[in-house]
């Protein structure tokens, strides 16, 4: 039985509250219980860290090392920002999955370039909620 951490980044806890038409009309809760289902139903369990705050989400990454065999990381707006975040990604051995919502590369300019996309095994984006379980999904299979 392995761990999957799950971070979700900032404004991400405004889900369902707000651009509905971008993010849909469920909540981060709901997201969190999808991914904790599909990693139950392969026999592992899920942590989940929100964080607003950059050192957070290092400091949750990090957490992972040598303890979880897979980080799924939502990194809201720290995706195209956050080369702290990239460093820690790629200090990291496990399985990486970033996870998106909507689908930055459709959108505004500044959302085309995510600055941790080098640093993690795969993407999943553009699936709405039903991405989490996508997500899980991916880095489950991806476990040697
Ligand atoms: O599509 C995604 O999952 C994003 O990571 C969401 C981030 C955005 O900055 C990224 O470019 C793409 C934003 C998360 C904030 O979500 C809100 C939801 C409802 C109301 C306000 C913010």
């Amino acid at each position: 039985m392995a761990v999957v951490l799950l971070i979700s980044g900032p404004n991400l806890n405004l889900l369902g509250t707000r651009q509905p038409e971008i993010y849909g009309t469920d909540t981060l809760d709901d997201c969190v219980a999808d991914a904790r289902t599909a990693a139950e139903a392969h026999g592992h369990t899920l942590e989940h860290v929100w964080s607003n705050h950059e050192g957070d989400l290092v400091d949750a990454v990090q957490s992972a090392r040598g303890r979880c065999a897979a980080v799924v990381i939502n990194p809201g707006a720290y995706t195209h920002s956050s080369y702290a975040l990239a460093d820690a990604l790629a200090a990291y051995d496990g399985v990486k999955v970033e996870l998106h919502l909507s689908n930055p590369a459709a959108r505004e300019e500044w959302r085309r370039r995510s600055v941790v996309a080098p640093c993690v095994t795969g993407t999943v984006a553009g699936f709405g909620r039903a991405g989490y379980r996508l997500a899980v999904e991916a880095a489950v299979g991806a476990l040697a």
